[in-house]
């Protein structure tokens, strides 16, 4: 049942999103299940959130990314939807949601739903009935007979030897129709056929009524996978390995950018200028050029995985694990300041629900670093060009939880990881470990609100563990302290909006050799812009014949209060105006 909405404001319409205004937006990510909890019962929800619109207007962002709140049996935390036009009461109702968007539209803040639309629930209406081999929407899904001469549903039978991201086949076994259906993700995760129009028409349907309803853009979950090779045929296993990591090599399929063209179109997201953000495991600088270029009539821009699998080994999985190096990731974001400069536009962000917390992962979590390193990273992720993406908690420099045991663990990927790797004969504190450094669940910790029980985030129990250092990193704390990481990320928000340079700029990078200064200029007309960073936990001197002359400039932001010399103290950085 569809409930037509009583009122939208006049934000949330076209007229309230003038042409490219995404361009000098910060973005917001909320995870519901951890940011606020509303009814005692353990679980943040809408109106948990809409309890905090305030804070998130006092931090200054323009946007609220909100990661999945539809009826969903939550195997993968609402990444697995069973009715797309309506909220899990464990999340809220349509009249909360539309309570949140007149919130946020009131403080001049924009919704951007998260469309999972690469593949639904199986308890999805469209799946159930797609097990009736007879029924109209079996080709709405991916449906294969077992590979030939093998037994149905023993291991080696599936149609291909895909392995699906959280581990196990791709494809699964369906007694009753004799049939496999495929699986990116979990069993309970089947992908939609996109070569069916009748799919697609549905999707758009969904997603119009979304934007009748007031919602200002769509962040697209894995969107690169909609188009798929076909046929779809076996690859190549690693040595010992039965079956292909299916993310690798069903990405990037021949019609991505025609759905792509035909959403945009049949939706009208640049038309009504909507913000559309598409995450794209696998992207290539090239492939983000056409897709982000708007000429194309694609996407706005694109998530890129690449820097945040420098810590993998190279052809290894995320759990095997390498130091990252500075000079590699720099390099990184160069390439794709460099590839995105004159077509395009870049997404900024490097910390997200599936990814571990920056501040542990590229900074520096213990005591000493901690602060300086969540706003040094902060500086320099924001002073690069592209739409910046803050993760609810990053803005407080919140940290890896590092469980130490698997009954801690309530993320699909990790629990289902553990199991796999213990079965391969694995050594569970070298499984354990790689799971308290990569594991999504340090994501997803409960938001910390204030020093109070349970981090002020529920009156129950919380679903997931809360971080015990919320004592000392929490909201209230860092709204009272003048030079908290949250204050730093509200200046840096601030200098997006004041200053056309850190919008729009020209990149270009500095000591990339370095393996310990993070510095880049940005220049538009006569002004240039130069940040400069140390993300170590040593000092170390910037060499003056690498920068511009700084003797007139404007010091815009800094990490410390003595900025006399180019000595920079460890994760010092500053961001300094010329012209
Ligand atoms: O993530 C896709 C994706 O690539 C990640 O799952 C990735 O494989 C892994 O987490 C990195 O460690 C999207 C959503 O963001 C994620 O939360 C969902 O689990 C997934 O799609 C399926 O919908």
């Amino acid at each position: 049942m569809t409930v037509e909405p009583s009122s939208v404001s006049s934000s949330g319409t076209a007229e309230s999103r003038p042409h490219h205004w995404w361009k000098s937006a910060v973005v917001y990510q909320i995870y519901p299940r951890s940011f606020a909890d509303s009814n005692g019962d353990g679980t943040g929800d809408i109106p948990g959130i809409i309890s905090k619109l305030d804070y998130l207007a006092q931090l200054g962002v323009d946007v609220v990314w909100l990661s999945p709140i539809y009826t969903s049996p939550m195997d993968d935390n609402g990444y697995d939807i069973s009715n797309y036009q309506d909220v899990d009461p464990l999340f809220g109702s349509l009249d909360d949601l539309d309570e949140l968007i007149a919130g946020l539209h009131e403080r001049g803040i924009k919704l951007v739903m998260d469309l999972v639309v690469n593949h639904t629930s199986d308890e999805h209406p469209w799946f159930v009935e797609s097990r009736n081999p007879k029924s109209p929407k079996r080709n709405w899904y991916w449906w294969r007979p077992p590979r030939k001469g093998a037994t149905p549903g023993t291991p080696g039978a599936e149609p291909t030897n895909m392995e699906a991201a959280f581990s196990g086949p791709a494809w699964d076994y369906d007694e009753q129709s004799g049939e496999y259906y495929l699986h990116i993700f979990s069993r309970k995760q089947p992908d939609l056929n996109w070569e069916n129009p009748k799919v697609r028409r549905a999707i758009y349907d969904m997603m119009r009524w979304w934007v009748d309803r007031g919602v200002d853009g769509f962040r697209m979950d894995v969107i690169n996978l909609i188009s798929k090779p076909d046929p779809l045929t076996d690859g190549r296993p690693e040595p010992g390995r039965q079956y292909v990591r299916a993310v690798k090599f069903v990405g990037q399929g021949p019609r991505l950018q025609e759905f792509l063209a035909e959403m945009n179109r049949e939706v009208g997201l640049d038309a009504q200028n909507l913000l559309t953000v598409g995450e794209m495991p696998g992207v290539t600088i090239e492939m983000a050029r056409e897709i982000t270029d708007p000429a194309n009539a694609e996407l706005n821009m694109v998530f890129t995985f690449e820097h945040v699998d420098l810590d993998r080994m190279p052809e290894g999985s995320k759990w095997d694990l390498r130091p990252i190096e500075l000079p590699a990731l720099k390099k990184n974001l160069n390439e794709w300041q460099i590839g995105l400069a004159d077509a395009g536009w870049n997404s900024l962000y490097f910390d997200n629900h599936d990814q571990p917390r920056a501040v542990s992962r590229f900074g520096d979590d213990g005591p000493e670093h901690r602060v300086n390193s969540a706003k040094t990273l902060g500086t320099v992720l924001h002073m690069h060009k592209g739409t910046p993406y803050i993760y609810q908690g990053e803005e407080l420099g919140m940290t890896n939880s590092y469980f130490s045991n698997i009954e801690q663990y309530a993320d699909i990927e990790s629990v289902n990881y553990h199991a796999d790797a213990l079965s391969l004969g694995m050594e569970a504190d070298a499984v354990l470990h790689s799971l308290s450094v990569k594991s999504r669940d340090n994501a997803r910790t409960p938001m910390h609100w204030d020093d109070g029980s349970h981090a002020g985030f529920t009156e129950g129990i919380p679903w997931l563990p809360v971080n015990p250092n919320y004592v000392t990193i929490n909201a209230r704390a860092a709204i009272a302290d003048a030079n908290s990481v949250f204050h730093h990320f509200r200046r840096l928000i601030e200098l997006r909006h004041d200053y056309r340079v850190v919008a729009e700029g020209r990149f270009e990078l500095l000591l990339a050799g370095s393996e310990q200064i993070w510095a880049f200029t940005r220049t538009l007309d006569n002004q240039v812009l130069v940040v400069m960073a140390n993300c170590s936990s040593a000092p170390v001197d910037v060499p003056a014949d690498a920068l511009p002359d700084l003797g007139r400039a404007q010091l815009l932001l800094a990490t410390h209060r003595d900025a006399g010399s180019l000595r920079l103290l460890p994760w010092e950085s500053r961001v300094y105006l010329l012209g």
